[in-house]
């Protein structure tokens, strides 16, 4: 089926529901013919990015290369998810700089502080409380919000059913779907 590329960027703390959401619409997207890719830690911190900490300097490498592999994916004419903590604004920005104008797609996953932490499915943010994970995104690093996303997901509120719809919804008027 003819489609259009893009690069749906979700940015949001840890806990938040990036991963979650990429993967779910993921799914739904392939389901429904289109060709997709998802990129995120898993996949990259071990491979592309392995070499990478969480100093603002590594950060701001791994959004720098995830950047750009997600730009040679969407220039392939794939529709590329990719959930990445990014936690700074200029980062993002230069993604967006790299991709062409129309196909980035910035989604805020935006989940309190307060509520990922409640979440803590990998117990990080105790870890990082105790002074075990140093440079914690929330703890002990930034997190700067998008000032003017695409796509502001409150996911601290909304079930993934229901953020998945949005997310089809926006994709749809957009006419990328
Ligand atoms: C933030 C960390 C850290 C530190 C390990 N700060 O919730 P998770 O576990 O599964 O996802 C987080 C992931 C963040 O990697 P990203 O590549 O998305 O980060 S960034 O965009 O800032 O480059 C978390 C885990 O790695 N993790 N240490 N100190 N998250």
């Amino acid at each position: 089926k003819g489609q259009q590329p893009a690069v749906i960027w979700f940015t949001g703390l840890s806990a938040s529901g990036k991963s979650t959401l990429a993967g779910a619409l993921e799914q739904i997207l392939t389901e429904q013919g289109y060709h997709t890719y998802l990129l995120d830690g898993d996949n990259v911190r071990h491979g592309l990015c392995r070499d990478l900490g969480f100093s603002d300097a590594d950060r701001k490498e791994n959004i720098r290369r995830v950047g750009e592999v997600a730009n040679l994916m969407a220039d392939a004419g794939l529709i590329v998810m990719a959930a990445f903590i990014s936690p700074f604004r200029a980062d993002r920005q230069v993604v967006r700089d790299i991709v062409p104008d129309g196909q980035f797609i910035e989604v805020f996953v935006d989940a309190s502080l307060e509520v990922c932490r409640q979440r803590d499915p990998k117990g990080l943010y105790a870890r990082a409380e105790r002074g075990e994970i140093k440079q914690f995104t929330g703890i002990d690093s930034p997190y700067e919000a998008p000032e003017q996303p695409e796509l502001h997901v409150d996911a601290g509120r909304l079930s993934v059913a229901e953020s998945i719809n949005q997310l089809l919804e926006y994709l749809h008027s957009r006419g990328l779907l």
